[in-house]
């Protein structure tokens, strides 16, 4: 190479490193919180620019002499998320230029800035005979029993598919284990009796002895058909998973945010008041389908049974956020709880990229349980908020 090429090239080079670094330092500030709910922030915590130089670049001179980027990123979106070594972790669903997702760690010293990725993406043993062809959506859930599960949705060509047909596919939920974070053990897929499933979630307790889940049972890939709802079944061995007694505890209706399909986000969280479940819901548009995220509480004696639900959506798609790869798209599966009460919400915008929203325990409780429930109908609606204005009358 003559003189003036290698000071393009290393010129070039610098310039590549020069933007991650900047990208992965960029400071991140609250933004002023409009319900007093939740403070949503700035900037997206993982974007497509956070991948590594090293996971993108040929860095050797003579097979990359014009210091081109060899393979592409397309998007970081629906991570998982733990706290761990008193660092916040995501399990990112990364997405390369060829469409396939799969599995990276991330952590932040803070949980809402400088997120970096681990040296290598996770390497997610496969089922032999039966290799997955896409896998995404990973939920982390710290179980009783000692190990870190990672539930994630595994994607295959339907094999009854006719010809021609190239799209079809049939979704279920695989199951991985961890002592560490880098080494997967992967266990048989989810065995149910209702269909395809996506969005399955582990409760972190025991229930009478058995392993509880959270399952999507849904017709189709996409449409659901006659399932939907989020189930919650039993697993007595993670080693041979065959859920029992699937049953609906929160299902999808009619005129609401989540008519169309809904599905559990992360694992619950544990309250003295209740279980605390983040969800997202799904309904049609004319611009078609509209992703938001809402909350309810589950019984602490019987977490089949919903005790408290606010109407309608908690949070829904925003400014830049309703635009990406697959528009007006809220999508969480990953939250921590802190010592101290605050809770980090990792949620991603319209299949593209990743935010933080911040609020505490306290706060989602009182949500939960002081936001009036749905009434189903407008006058019901109407009704609820002439209540509000009559009680702010009162001496
Ligand atoms: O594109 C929006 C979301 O669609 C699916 O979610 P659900 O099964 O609830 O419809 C998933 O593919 C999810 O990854 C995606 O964000």
């Amino acid at each position: 190479m003559m003189r003036k090429d290698l000071y393009v090239r290393s010129y070039k080079l610098e310039k590549v490193f020069q933007d991650y670094e900047a990208v992965i330092n960029k400071k991140n500030e609250p933004l002023h919180s409009k319900n007093g709910v939740y403070n949503r922030y700035k900037n997206p915590i993982i974007t497509a620019d956070h991948i590594p130089v090293h996971w993108r670049y040929d860095l050797n001179e003579e097979t990359n002499p014009n210091v081109l980027e060899r393979i592409g990123f397309n998007a970081t979106f629906n991570a998982g998320a733990i706290k761990w070594n008193d660092k916040y972790v995501l399990c990112v669903r990364v997405e390369g230029n060829d469409r396939k997702s799969f599995f990276a760690m991330a952590e932040s010293p803070n949980g809402i800035d400088q997120f970096e990725f681990w040296d290598k993406p996770c390497v997610i043993p496969q089922i032999e005979g039966n290799p997955d062809t896409n896998v995404y959506d990973m939920r982390l859930t710290k179980h009783e029993d000692g190990w870190i599960y990672g539930i994630f949705c595994t994607e295959r060509k339907d094999p009854n598919a006719k010809a021609g047909d190239t799209s079809s596919a049939i979704a279920n939920a695989g199951i991985v284990r961890t002592k560490d974070l880098i080494n997967w053990e992967r266990l048989p897929d989810l065995i149910s009796n209702t269909g395809q499933q996506r969005n399955v979630v582990l409760h972190p307790e025991f229930v009478d002895g058995k392993y509880a889940l959270y399952t999507r049972p849904q017709d189709g890939f996409i449409d659901i058909g006659n399932g939907g709802g989020i189930g919650l079944g039993y697993v007595v061995d993670m080693l041979n998973p065959v859920v029992e007694n699937e049953k609906i505890i929160n299902n999808k209706v009619y005129h609401t945010i989540f008519e169309l399909k809904n599905g559990q986000g992360p694992a619950p969280i544990k309250t003295e008041k209740g279980w605390l479940h983040i969800a997202h819901g799904v309904r049609n548009t004319a611009a078609g389908l509209r992703y938001t995220l809402y909350m309810f509480m589950t019984d602490l004696n019987d977490i089949s049974k919903v005790i408290h639900q606010p109407a309608g959506h908690f949070m829904g798609p925003q400014d830049e956020e309703r635009v990406g790869d697959v528009s007006n798209v809220l999508f969480v599966n990953g939250w921590i709880e802190d010592s101290d009460g605050t809770v980090y919400i990792y949620y991603a915008s319209s299949d593209t990229r990743m935010h933080v929203a911040t609020t505490t325990i306290e706060k989602l409780i009182d949500y939960c349980i002081n936001t009036p429930k749905d009434t189903y109908t407008s006058a019901g609606s109407v009704q609820t908020i002439i209540d509000l204005i009559e009680k702010n009358k009162r001496p």
